[in-house]
């Protein structure tokens, strides 16, 4: 089995004008084909041609010899995982049963805003902010670089990339503006519910 590129689950000026149309052309056909294609090129001809991104992800995460699959592979899936986090309409906060988690979690909306940001805002250089259930408690995390929290036993429920080819067209230097974007409007809370119900 060859690892396949996704299609975005929305038409790509669905995010404008919060995420333009040039933006995820470059970031789904150019950025994540690029992490698909090297990861198909370095398994090809190896026992591990026909493994899935998930199982690629827990083979490589912890061999300092397979760093550059494992970063395409985690790359790859966090992608695929970021499209999903983002819908047109979405944002503000959530209901039904991540609701109570943050609530019980986080003592409130508010409180959890300012984790996620603080994380995506703090979150020096490339990588990814993440809202993760880690042993059945809600947590905010960023993770550097390809790095995922799939990679270290946490259930990922959430994500914002914070790679400044996500929103440098948009937003140039401007990730708080880009991020307060995201919680305010697009990110997906009906993907985080079902990912919290998955994992229950
Ligand atoms: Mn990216």
């Amino acid at each position: 089995m060859t690892l396949t590129l996704p299609n975005l689950p929305y038409a790509k000026d669905a995010l404008a004008p919060h995420i333009s149309a040039s933006t995820l052309e470059f970031h789904h056909d150019k950025h994540h084909a690029a992490y698909i294609a090297n990861a198909n090129k370095l398994v090809a001809g190896t026992e591990l041609e026909n493994k899935s991104l998930e199982e690629l992800i827990a083979i490589t995460a912890h061999a300092a010899d397979k760093k550059a699959l494992f970063n395409n592979a985690a790359q790859a899936w966090n992608h695929d995982f970021l499209w999903h986090s983002m819908a047109p309409n979405g944002g503000g906060a959530p209901r039904g049963a991540l609701a109570e988690c943050i609530e019980r979690d986080f003592k409130g909306f508010a409180s959890f805003v300012e984790a996620f940001s603080t994380a995506a805002i703090g979150q020096f250089g490339s990588g990814w902010a993440w809202l993760v259930l880690n042993g059945g408690k809600l947590e905010v995390e960023a993770t550097a670089n390809a790095d995922t929290p799939l990679a270290h036993g946490k259930v990922p429920l959430l994500t914002l990339d914070v790679w400044e080819h996500a929103y440098y067209l948009d937003y140039q230097n401007r990730r708080p503006d880009y991020v307060k974007t995201f919680l305010d409007t697009l990110a997906n809370w009906d993907f985080a519910n079902a990912n919290l119900a998955k994992a229950k």
